[in-house]
């Protein structure tokens, strides 16, 4: 089975590549850049893109939409993490996290998939963390050296662990789920 992966994101692509490929499903990444609405949750940004890509390809496909939500900064950047990343970074995050005893936060991604015409579904995945006081590790991508999940960052932890518990691998798993019934 082979399913196309729209993301222009390769850290992120790689790590859906290995867990569809542990069920046997082939994900062939797509780069195509759809314009992404603006909502305050992920659901129906991954939803729309995924629509957009699948009536424009004319095929099926998944995207993945995911932001990391910091509690003390009332769930930013959420869904503006991309541009949070590309603008601030995170030096800039830890900066704002300065003086804030409260670390806590989560990852977040909804995997939605769409066939051509049709609507739109969506799965979605947390895992729980804490905003780390340095970046730590050079594994992973994005946000993962700053987040801290027991203890060790994503950036230190790597992607064959972050592929068991992560975010990703548990919305990844909900949309497995529903392939096996259809
Ligand atoms: P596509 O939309 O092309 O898939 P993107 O990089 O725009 O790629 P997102 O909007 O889903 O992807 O990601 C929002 C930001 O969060 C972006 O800067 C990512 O690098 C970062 N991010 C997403 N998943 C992450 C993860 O598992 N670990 C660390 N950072 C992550
Ligand atoms: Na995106």
């Amino acid at each position: 089975e082979k399913i196309v992966f729209v993301t222009g994101n390769a850290g992120k692509f790689a790590e859906i590549k290995e867990i569809l490929a542990s069920v046997g499903i082939e994900a062939v990444q797509e780069k195509g850049d759809y314009p992404e609405i603006q909502a305050d949750d992920l659901e129906p940004i991954a939803a729309a893109s995924a629509k957009a890509a699948a009536d424009d390809l004319k095929i099926p496909v998944l995207v993945d939409d995911s932001g990391i939500f910091i509690k003390a900064l009332n769930g930013f950047p959420g869904p503006y993490s991309r541009f949070v990343e590309d603008h601030l970074g995170n030096p800039r995050v830890l900066k704002l996290m300065e003086n804030e005893t409260n670390r806590d936060a989560y990852f977040k991604t909804v995997i939605a998939f769409c066939e051509p015409r049709k609507e739109p579904l969506t799965f979605s995945g947390i895992v729980e963390g804490k905003i780390a006081f340095e970046e730590r590790g050079d594994e992973g991508f994005g946000f993962d050296p700053i987040f801290d999940y027991n203890g060790k960052t994503f950036g230190e932890l790597g992607i064959e662990f972050k592929n068991t518990i992560s975010h990703r691998k548990r919305a990844l798993d909900k949309f497995i789920e529903w392939v096996k019934t259809v």
